[in-house]
């Protein structure tokens, strides 16, 4: 078959820890491109490094590195048991390495490849928490002053110590460094009674312009998803996201049914099958499946193009527990597709910036991947190696008389 003569001939899989782990693959080819790719899995590091190290990387030593596409079946059709994070997250990393080895033999920026630029930026929004209103508020003004447009918004719940999205610290990291999952507590009924006034006293703080966001988190039945979006109505949020377990695709026809609040899921979904048939149903307004979750920049491109023709635009995935590589590749994809929607965007810290050198932008509410060629990301393998891997686990999640709830 024809090929271009050249071939990877080495792939190095790193699972370093600088504020959190972070699972990194590194290719090199025969003619001496190195491509990046981000296999991060939050709490489950080890099972894709494996996946990379042990079973990837040995089949794909010699392969020409241009086969994007063949390459990616060859992964997915030949593992059998396909799908699943923990092999698609490893998938992912392959496929993105590839992608930065081409642009960067073709001497642009990622996006050049993908298309070209559909917009000048990306609308980004970011994380404000508190644990009551008004340290909310303070937080949310902290965005504002930041440039966000729009504003992802999750508070405390009284009677509740330990609430998704709210942390003690100013930082949203819900993995922690501990030998077993923390317990969290959950009471859907406090919750409910909550988060309008919340979200009432917010736009009353901020008027009717910001963008606001409100991640449930998975934690509702059809019924009470259905009671939240038609309550939430006069807040016009830009989405609520997660309101459902995104595997109960008849709940989310329910909720369709009940309220015109935008709906938001995804970052869960591995694959075009987990999203099928709310993208032709069109029970969702945003699709949330990351790059580096959902396989890659091929068949996230594919989805995205799919998800388009039924009016449903893209928020990838973008917490701390995507790696600048990650981060970035979603920000190539996302300048190029027609049918971007807005890009979650937390910021990365010092140490994360010691090991991973990047080249996009943030400014005034929109972020841009940058000019450098390829993904734009510089990986320093020596740095990572005084940022030594520790076992974090996220959190599990029981109501108050200790049944296990969705986390
Ligand atoms: O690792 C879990 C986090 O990625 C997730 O809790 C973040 O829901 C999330 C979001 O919307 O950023
Ligand atoms: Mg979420």
């Amino acid at each position: 078959m024809h090929s271009l003569g050249d071939s990877i001939v080495r792939l190095e899989t790193f699972l370093h820890s600088p504020g959190r782990n972070y699972v990194t693959l590194k290719i090199s080819t025969e003619d001496g491109l190195i491509g990046l790719g981000d296999a991060t899995l939050n709490g489950r590091e080890q099972a894709v490094f494996s996946y990379l190290q042990d079973h990837l990387a040995p089949t794909l030593i010699g392969r020409d590195p241009q086969r994007i596409e063949d390459i990616w079946q060859y992964m997915y059709l030949g593992g059998y048991w396909r799908t699943g994070g923990v092999g698609m997250a490893a998938i992912a990393a392959v496929d993105m390495a590839l992608w930065d080895i081409k642009a960067k033999r073709a001497g642009m920026p990622l996006y050049q490849l993908l298309g070209g630029a559909s917009r000048v930026g990306l609308l980004s929004y970011c994380h404000a928490f508190g644990s009551d209103t008004s340290e909310l508020i303070n937080s949310v003004s902290r965005a504002i002053d930041l440039g966000f447009k729009a504003v992802r918004v999750q508070t405390g719940i009284p009677g509740l110590t330990d609430v998704y999205g709210v942390t003690k610290s100013n930082e949203y990291e819900p993995a922690r460094r501990t030998a077993r999952p923390v317990e969290e507590s959950w009471d859907t009924p406090s919750y409910l009674r909550h988060l309008p006034g919340t979200l009432e006293s917010v736009r009353q703080a901020f008027g009717d312009e910001l963008h606001l966001i409100h991640d449930v988190h998975h934690r509702l039945n059809p019924t009470e998803a259905a009671q939240l979006a038609k309550e939430l109505e006069r807040y016009h949020l830009f989405w609520l996201e997660d309101a459902l377990p995104s595997t109960q695709v008849e709940g989310l026809r329910f909720v369709r049914q009940h309220s015109t609040t935008p709906l938001a899921l995804g970052e869960l979904f591995t694959e075009h099958a987990d999203a099928h048939t709310v993208m032709v149903e069109r029970l969702i307004d945003y699709l949330r499946v990351s790059v580096t979750h959902g396989g890659g920049i091929t068949p996230v491109k594919r989805m995205l193009d799919f998800a388009g023709a039924f009016s449903i635009k893209s928020a990838c995935h973008g917490p701390s527990d995507i790696s600048p590589i990650g981060f970035s590749a979603a920000l190539h994809l996302g300048l190029s597709i027609p049918n971007f929607g807005i890009q979650e965007f937390m910021g990365f810290d010092k140490a994360t910036l010691e090991v991973f050198q990047t080249s996009f932008s943030y400014s005034d509410g929109l972020l841009h991947p940058g000019e450098e060629i390829g993904l734009g990301v510089g990986y320093d393998e020596v740095a990572g190696k005084g940022f030594p891997y520790q076992p974090a686990y996220l959190p599990v999640n029981r109501l108050q008389d200790g049944t296990m709830h969705h986390w």
